[in-house]
């Protein structure tokens, strides 16, 4: 039977990623985990257990009790925070990484999710279209960090089966958690500030091209390609997934269709350099080729799902 564990269910994917996969699987066969105590008011339909990842004994002790089958981990400390504490970062992405990785290894579940990033690029890399397999010189912690992971999940599937499979995230939009601590979060903020204020100050500069995605697509290629046939799955580092690239100008000449006195400032910050590092835009033909990968939202769709469901009071 289909037990599916995520851990950092409380995080901006792992919210909306719990719910999907109740509503495809039924809410028992779906636990929600976080380092929180405290369930998100969205998953108190469920089970939630308060996991820290990096226990490896309790995390294995609960896998074992609850006779989990599949493992979705989302618990990473993302690009700007990591920069900030590099020791953690490195710890929790990798770590937690091998914690649940032996799992598989030691056949006590049967298939692994990992979300890798388009931090895995770097300055060298081809900044538009990037290619599936390029030069990888990422700069940051954070994209260090998932680079190295890449190369574990690959080691991990050629030399033990296990069967781990991952997607190189773009920037993610939604509006039913906040995201923290990433370099793309702007294309977030921006629309809390737009229903608040009418204004917004960007992180990053007004030509700032990033790939981004919204969250309903990049929820549906994760499910996709989880549920893929095995032999589907040719790329066992990760995949690139391309959705939306655009810059902060296009964000806020989008965002004016709907609300034209909206205005839009420009204040780069440390940001910035790191997203100077990452691609402009992605070739995710592997992922079409192989499970069949097709995204369903541009921006001006995207811009009209956001401006009508953000809070404004959430900030
Ligand atoms: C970040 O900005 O750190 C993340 C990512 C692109 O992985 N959103």
């Amino acid at each position: 039977m289909k037990k599916v564990l995520v851990i950092g269910a409380s995080g901006q994917i792992g919210t909306e990623l719990v719910l999907e996969l109740r509503n495809r699987f039924g809410t028992d066969a779906v636990i929600a985990s976080d380092v929180k105590p405290d369930c998100p008011e969205l998953l108190k339909d469920g089970q939630y257990a308060q996991i820290d990842v990096l226990d490896r004994e309790k995390v294995w002790n609960f896998v074992e009790e609850n006779k989990v089958t599949e493992i979705y981990l989302l618990a990473a400390l993302l690009s700007a925070t990591a920069e900030k504490h590099p020791d953690f970062a490195w710890k929790l992405n990798m770590e937690g990484l091998f914690n649940i990785l032996d799992l598989a290894k030691e056949k006590k579940i049967e298939k692994i999710f990992w979300p890798s990033s388009i931090a895995v690029f770097g300055p060298t890399t081809p900044a538009d279209q990037t290619p599936q397999t390029t030069i990888m010189e990422p700069t940051t912690v954070y994209g260090i960090s998932k680079q190295a992971g890449e190369r574990w999940c690959e080691y991990y599937n050629k030399i033990y089966g296990v069967d781990v499979r991952s997607i190189r995230y773009p920037g993610l939009i939604s509006y039913t958690s906040l995201p923290g601590g990433g370099t793309t979060d702007y294309a977030v903020d921006i629309f809390y500030n737009a229903r608040k204020r009418n204004t917004y100050t960007s992180f990053l500069s007004e030509d700032t091209a990033l790939p981004m995605m919204y969250m309903e697509d990049a929820i549906r290629a994760t499910v996709e390609l989880m549920e893929a046939p095995e032999e589907n799955i040719k790329i066992r580092s990760s995949y690139n997934l391309a959705g939306i690239s655009f810059t902060p100008a296009d964000l806020a000449t989008s965002i004016q269709k709907h609300q034209p006195d909206f205005t839009i400032n420009y204040a780069p910050d440390f940001r910035q350099k790191i997203a100077d590092t990452w691609p402009n835009s992605i070739d995710d033909s592997a992922a079409k080729t192989d499970w069949g990968w097709q995204e369903k939202y541009d921006i001006d769709k995207m811009v009209k799902v956001m401006l009508e469901n953000v809070n404004p009071d959430w900030i």
